[in-house]
């Protein structure tokens, strides 16, 4: 078996502090190369001054991680710049964010080309390359230049908007079409697939050899729809095991009796934070009875805090927080509990557990991992309901759920009545729904799946690989 070689912004080197840091990449990519022994290749978290960014090399319980630091201005173009002030919008449809510097574009295409420069030292001409997310988008082209052959394979863990909205990136091709050089492009839903394929087709009028295969000069590029999964048996063992712990107990006795509702999001507007405590002052206004019986927590560590659109999102949370519960609260009652802090995931999962209905109301999301762990933490004989956005990767899987639009708060406050008021019966008979549809695409199978669909001979093509007319013009603008 070849070995893997995978490749992420960040690189999470375990830590002997056993630190926790929120987000989903992380958590499916430390599941996958437990199993995996593998390569682990990515920045190492460090910013330092130019010219002294060091690599570093660290093997661990099979694994071998290697770092590179950035300087700071790296950093700043490509990651905080490029990446998150223009990338993370626009692929999550939020034009309005999106803020587009030419400066930053060049920095973003350099550190593709740095971080190919550096992982070509360390790989082997058998290697199998997974490439994951939007920080990487032109990693393969870069590569592809500097004579690296290997079967090179992507995962975007985020959204895919269609092309009226791609397009609305300045020199989109530049970063969008280095796609085409990678073996096998995956995605979390079809949805997001046939984005892409649409681009391809109308935008660039690259040739296809079906709706999933594109030929791209004289290389063929493959789509698929990889959804992510969670480790179900794991969650299931931590929601049974953990809810009779301290921590989790000592949550549940203060509530004294309360029902609880739970909410757990990285800090980031595509969650729909805001609109969702909204709705849930809106389900208090409608629905006094609840008033005093009912808690939801909300646990939601900051994540790229020195970017302004986050400060001010931040900002905007807290005020909310405050009205409702200064306008709902008692002295004795603190209708939404809000904490800005990471914890383990055996206490998220008795957390989970202990909770009645979850709000996982993303106003975008590429999958949401936190929608699946809580149905996998549920006691099946007495289960909590998952109140899911209908725009979450999630929704497509779990059409079990009491699905919503985020943005209509009356619907979410209805939904959240309804979860509070649902017969057992039929708690359990979505919950079984759901256990049975995410059983089956565990995260072990999404790893396998998409490394063995990346090392499939792609076919012989039934047509000659030679580009056409306006593909070929396409693919030179990209260079
Ligand atoms: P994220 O946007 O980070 O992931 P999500 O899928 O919900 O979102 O994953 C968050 C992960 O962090 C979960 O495993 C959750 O348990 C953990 N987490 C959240 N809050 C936490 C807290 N307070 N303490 C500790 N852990 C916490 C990106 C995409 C998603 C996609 C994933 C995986 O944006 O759409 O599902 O990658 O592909």
């Amino acid at each position: 078996m070849a070995r893997v070689v995978v490749v992420s912004n960040r690189v999470a080197v375990p830590s002997s502090d056993g630190g926790v840091r929120a987000g989903g990449l992380e958590v499916v990519l430390r599941s996958f190369l437990k199993r995996n022994q593998g390569v682990w290749f990515g920045w190492s978290g460090r910013t330092v001054a130019k010219g002294e960014e060091k690599v570093r090399t660290v093997e661990q319980g099979g694994v071998t991680y290697i770092t590179t630091d950035l300087s700071r201005i790296d950093h700043q173009e490509y990651y905080n710049g490029f990446a998150n002030r223009m990338l993370w919008p626009i692929l999550h449809y939020r034009l309005d964010l999106a803020e587009f510097s030419s400066r930053d574009m060049a920095g973003y295409l350099r550190v593709n080309e740095l971080f190919a420069d550096r992982l070509k030292k360390f790989l082997k001409p058998d290697d199998i390359i997974w490439v994951h997310d939007y920080h990487l988008l032109p990693l393969a082209k870069a590569l592809r230049e500097r004579g690296v052959e290997n079967k090179i394979g992507f995962f975007l863990h985020i959204p895919f908007p269609p092309p009226e909205l791609l397009t609305c990136l300045p020199k989109h091709e530049r970063v969008i079409l280095g796609l085409c050089h990678y073996d096998l492009v995956g995605f979390q839903t079809d949805g997001d697939a046939d984005n892409f394929a649409h681009y391809l087709t109308k935008e660039c009028l690259m040739p296809s050899r079906d709706s999933r295969t594109f030929i791209a000069g004289t290389r063929m590029v493959r789509l698929g729809a990889f959804p992510v999964g969670i480790e179900m048996t794991e969650f299931e063992r931590l929601g049974r095991r953990t809810s009779r712990l301290a921590f989790a107990r000592e949550v549940v006795s203060s509530l004294a009796d309360r029902t609880m509702i739970i909410g757990v999001d990285r800090l980031d507007y595509s969650k729909g934070l805001g609109l969702r405590m909204r709705a849930f002052e809106h389900f208090l206004s409608e629905h006094p009875r609840w008033r005093g019986a009912v808690t939801y927590l909300q646990i939601t560590p900051r994540s790229r805090s020195d970017i302004r659109e986050y400060a001010e999102m931040e900002r905007r949370i807290s005020e909310t927080v405050g009205r409702v519960n200064g306008r709902y609260g008692e002295a004795s009652w603190t209708p939404i509990r809000y904490v800005n802090r990471p914890y383990s995931r055996s206490v998220l999962a008795g957390l989970y557990r202990s909770s009645r209905a979850a709000l996982v109301t993303p106003l975008r999301d590429g999958m949401n991992l936190v929608a699946k762990e809580y149905v996998a933490a549920q006691d099946a004989e007495d289960p909590g309901v998952l109140i899911l956005s209908r725009f979450a990767g999630a929704a497509v899987e779990c059409q079990a759920a009491l699905l919503v639009n985020p943005y209509d708060q009356e619907a979410v406050a209805a939904a959240i009545h309804e979860a509070l008021s649902m017969p057992l019966d039929e708690r359990r008979a979505r919950h079984g729904a759901l256990i049975k549809v995410l059983s089956e695409n565990d995260v072990k199978h999404w790893g396998e799946r998409f490394v063995t669909t990346l090392t499939q001979p792609a076919g012989a093509p039934s047509a000659p690989l030679q580009p056409i007319d306006n593909s070929a013009t396409y693919l030179a603008a990209a260079e």
